[in-house]
């Protein structure tokens, strides 16, 4: 069972950068269900989708997995034990966290569990690859040789899932949505001050793109059919398929 998340209920001196800690993931569950809009959704979706794209005999990757959600519904969802998932995460913590849960769970689809940092990474024979929330937190100058990466290891006829949050083109626009997402959190239960700490640790650290943005990206590295599939106020998925 995962803990309530209290990270930023006590107003703080120092509001220090988020990272990705043994606090964290302690309350990790908790802490993205109550903010990220539709994450639920998202991550049954990423094992319809997998149904749909996994390929036997081939590599499947979820990059910056946290605890592995996106790795379960998976493996859940496609009953394959010729294919593996290799789930990722630069977070040691997580990944400790993340190899003692999928360990607990006895699906066909063999999995590794890896920390290393996903820009460091060759990727080989792929049918499916999640970046669920994670490339927000890539330094935006590594994020198109990334996508490179994926579609150059990735087999044809093969998907990327993509789940970002957005922001809007016009800062009128940003502002309202940005509210709304607000408004959100504090019906799942987050004060204004624990809203306002998260997000200044967060300043710097989520950077996220416009649509454009994404889409630019996805051509440039050579996808050529691409959609969102899910979209949550600012939180939105997008599949990507070679
Ligand atoms: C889920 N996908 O539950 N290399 C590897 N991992 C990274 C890197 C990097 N360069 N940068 C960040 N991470 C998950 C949720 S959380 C999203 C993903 C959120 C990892 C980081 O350590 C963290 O575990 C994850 O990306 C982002 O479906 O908390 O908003």
């Amino acid at each position: 069972m995962s803990k309530k998340d209290n990270i930023y209920a006590d107003q703080l001196e120092q509001v220090e950068s988020f990272n990705f800690d043994q606090k964290v993931v302690e309350v990790f569950p908790d802490m993205i269900k109550r903010s990220v809009p539709g994450y639920t959704s998202i991550i049954d979706g990423i094992g319809q989708l997998a149904k749909k794209y996994a390929q036997p005999h081939s590599s499947i990757y979820d990059l910056g997995c946290s605890l592995g959600a996106a790795t379960l519904s998976i493996r859940e969802a496609v009953n394959d034990k010729t294919s593996k998932i290799i789930a990722v995460d630069n977070s040691k913590a997580m990944i400790e966290r993340c190899t003692l849960i999928q360990s607990g769970y006895n699906f066909a689809m063999p999995v590794d569990v890896i920390e290393a940092d996903i820009s460091d990474l060759k990727f080989e024979n792929a049918s499916f690859v999640v970046l669920n929330f994670t490339l927000q937190f890539l330094p935006r100058d590594q994020r198109q040789t990334l996508l490179n990466n994926i579609y150059q290891g990735m087999n044809p006829g093969g998907a990327l899932v993509l789940s970002e949050k957005l922001t809007m083109g016009s800062t009128s626009l940003d502002h309202n949505i940005i509210d709304i997402h607000h408004d959100f959190k504090k019906q799942n239960g987050y004060s204004d001050m624990e809203i306002a700490q998260k997000r200044a640790a967060l300043e710097n650290v989520l950077i996220p793109d416009t649509r454009e943005q994404h889409y630019q990206r996805f051509v440039k590295a050579g996808f050529s059919q691409f959609d969102t599939w899910f979209q949550h106020y600012n939180f939105a998925s997008f599949i990507v398929v070679k």
